[in-house]
């Protein structure tokens, strides 16, 4: 049953303010502003500029100037209406003095005035002024300047008249807080871009820079009448040429917002897309960037498909193909943005994803029809990408499909053991020819087998296991196992029961021995399960005293090694297994009686999957410190 509803409280939820003093702002700025390191420094710029750029985006304001006007303050301007000066009917104070002093939740300021804005209006003022200590506003409005100061947020007295004033505008110094902000440098280079950025999405709109700091002034001034059209072109600048005449671009007012877009190819394989709601980056995409995939795949595949340069037969080209050299920017202006994720850095509402996917589809089949040369080329690399892609794919299907291996023969550079008794066989993978030639010559040939790799050529395919799987190092080492591989994998067929790695104790050793790591646990998991693999452990020191010969495996071992023997013995540290003759070999790290060889067990599946992925990623650096810190934390089993 509905609610009674008292006569009096006719207020919605969008009519109430929260209003708090700055306390907040101050105790915790990272909450407001990201961070107090140079990001949220700059932060309090964009802020205040954002304010100015709604002003223009609500059709105001044409000419605005963000001014470094010293090493600590910055001053930005715009030519819009002017933040109204009348008594506020909530606070009794001033519109302006609640604007800068008061942290409102929700809503936006006056109500109405907006078409649309980034969802801030009016809140990033109060914050910036909290955060400062000194801020002025300077309002032109019905012919008069008003100025009101503030110190750390606080009225430093009322909002004067300071005499007459011709147009209207809205000017705002302030000093961000060394307090607050530890350092404080204002980047050029930074702010630039920023306004670069800005300029684009506010098609028309004159930003002008200026840089006081340094004895001659620096200004620079941005305007683009082409909007983010020019984006595009800029985005591209010291790229790879377009591969098509004009840029594409659409402007649209739908029910659901506004939609801008423009699309070009390069002949480079890279992507650049981005997405703008009310000017805001939303750099982790979102419906907005949803829409204009869809809307280019299929504008494309149909196009193909009319033009013939798809038959019957073929596929469609996926996403992907048709990402291949795109640069395309989409800027969308709403009435309620939704900012989703932990940054707010992605857009939800729904309804601008089919308004996005229309719109674009419509005119770029258009542009399609109508630039046929373009579309020709565009189509003929989305063609090659998709071929490109569908190779990729036959050359991992080759090495996985049924009997690919079969009739192999053993690989020219296994040196097999005699038994075939796999119980008692044991396969040493061993690292590089000349570690492998020592290991020919220091095993025992009734059980053990040699296969040199070269772990270089491992090395270079790391990222892709496909191309790992067809790689003719990879390919004798599953033919040398003999169990074959995917839906025809069979371990009974497994010709060793141990399967030993024996890399260099270096970097480079454990990076091959973790690839080897990711082949099994990703294409043989049973050989990893069933405790099949194993790793060596040479000798780091080899210590020497008369004629006496000891092998420490570990730096504290050669400690107590040396406190045992005294004396003055020579020391010599193993750089790689290269550096043994074949019986020292045997003697240090493959003799059963004398070795140390650690069983690698995958005990906990997903730990083990975050390694690999560490590992198989494209990014080095994480990977290269990952291995480094745990190269030797596989579970040990001395036996
Ligand atoms: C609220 C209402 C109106 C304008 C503004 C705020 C406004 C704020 C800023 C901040 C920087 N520049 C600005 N310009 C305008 C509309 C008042 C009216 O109806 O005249």
């Amino acid at each position: 049953m509905a609610k009674k509803q008292d006569k009096n409280q006719t207020y919605s939820a969008k009519d109430i303010y929260v209003l708090e003093g700055l306390d907040p702002i101050r105790k915790r700025p990272g909450m407001y502003i990201g961070s107090t390191g140079p990001e949220g420094l700059h932060h309090l710029i964009w802020e205040i500029l954002d304010n100015s750029i709604d002003e223009a985006m609500a059709g105001y304001a044409d000419n605005i100037s963000v001014e470094v006007l010293d090493d600590k303050t910055i001053r930005v301007s715009d030519n819009g209406r002017g933040i109204p000066v009348d008594p506020h009917p909530q606070t009794g104070k001033s519109a302006l003095e609640t604007i800068m002093t008061v942290l409102h939740a929700g809503g936006k300021f006056g109500g109405g005035g907006y078409k649309v804005s980034g969802g801030l209006h009016g809140v990033g003022a109060s914050v910036v002024n909290a955060l400062s200590t000194h801020l002025k506003v300077e309002v032109k409005r019905d012919g008069k300047l008003h100025i009101q100061e503030y110190a750390v947020g606080k009225p430093q007295g009322g909002l004067k008249k300071a005499g007459k004033a011709e147009g209207t505008g809205t000017s705002t110094t302030f000093s961000p807080d060394p307090e607050i902000f530890g350092e404080i440098v204002f980047e050029r280079k930074k702010i630039l871009e920023r306004i670069r950025q800005q300029a684009y999405l506010t098609k028309g709109v004159k930003i002008m820079f200026a840089d006081y700091r340094e004895e001659e002034p620096f200004y620079y001034g941005f305007s683009f009448s082409g909007g983010i059209k020019t984006f595009v072109e800029y985005l591209n600048e010291g790229g790879e040429k377009f591969i098509q005449r004009d840029v594409f671009y659409l402007h649209k007012e739908t029910e659901q917002g506004e939609v801008e877009a423009a699309i070009a190819y390069t002949e480079d394989i890279e992507v650049k897309e981005m997405g703008f709601a009310n000017n805001i980056y939303t750099i982790d995409g979102g419906s907005h960037i949803t829409g204009l995939r869809s809307a280019i795949t299929r504008t494309l595949n149909d196009y193909s498909r009319e033009n013939n340069f798809l038959k019957e037969s073929d596929s469609n080209l996926t996403g992907d193909d048709v990402r291949e050299g795109l640069i395309a920017v989409v800027s969308v202006k709403l009435k309620d943005p939704q900012f989703e994720g932990q940054t707010k850095a992605k857009l939800g509402n729904p309804e601008i994803r089919s308004a996005v996917e229309v719109s674009i589809s419509e005119a770029f089949k258009e542009f399609l029809e109508k630039n046929s040369a373009d579309a020709r080329r565009i189509v003929e690399k989305c063609l090659l990408a998709a071929k490109a892609r569908k190779a990729a794919k036959a050359a991992k299907e080759t090495v996985l499909r049924k009997g690919a291996l079969e009739g192999l023969t053993l690989p020219g550079k296994l040196a097999d053991c005699q038994t075939r008794k796999s119980e008692e066989a044991e396969l040493y993978i061993v690292e590089g020819d000349s570690a492998g030639g020592s290991a020919k010559q220091g095993r025992d040939r009734k059980f053990q087998a040699i296969l040199p790799l070269r772990g270089k050529i491992l090395n270079v395919e790391k990222a892709q296991i496909h191309k790992m799987l067809a790689n003719n190092e990879v390919k004798s080492l599953i033919v040398a196992l003999g169990t074959a591989i995917a839906d025809e994998f069979d371990i009974s067929k497994l010709r060793y029961g141990k399967v030993v790695i024996m890399t260099d104790a270096d970097v480079d050793g454990a990076h091959i021995r973790t690839l080897l790591l990711t082949l099994f646990y990703r294409h043989f998991p049973k050989l990893i399960e069933e405790g099949h693999i194993y790793i060596a452990e040479p000798p780091l020191y080899k210590i020497q005293s008369g004629k006496k010969v000891e092998y420490a495996y570990a730096e504290v071992e050669k400690e107590n090694i040396l406190k045992k023997i005294g004396g003055n013995p020579s020391i010599q540290r193993y750089k790689g297994l290269g550096e043994m003759n074949p019986d020292q070999l045997w003697e240090t790290t493959m003799n059963p009686a004398t070795r140390t060889v650690r069983q690698v067990t995958v005990s906990d599946a997903q730990e083990a999957d975050k390694m690999f992925d560490i590992l198989m990623g494209s990014e080095v650096a994480p990977r290269k410190r990952f291995i480094q810190v745990h190269a030797s934390s596989v579970k040990n089993l001395d036996i």
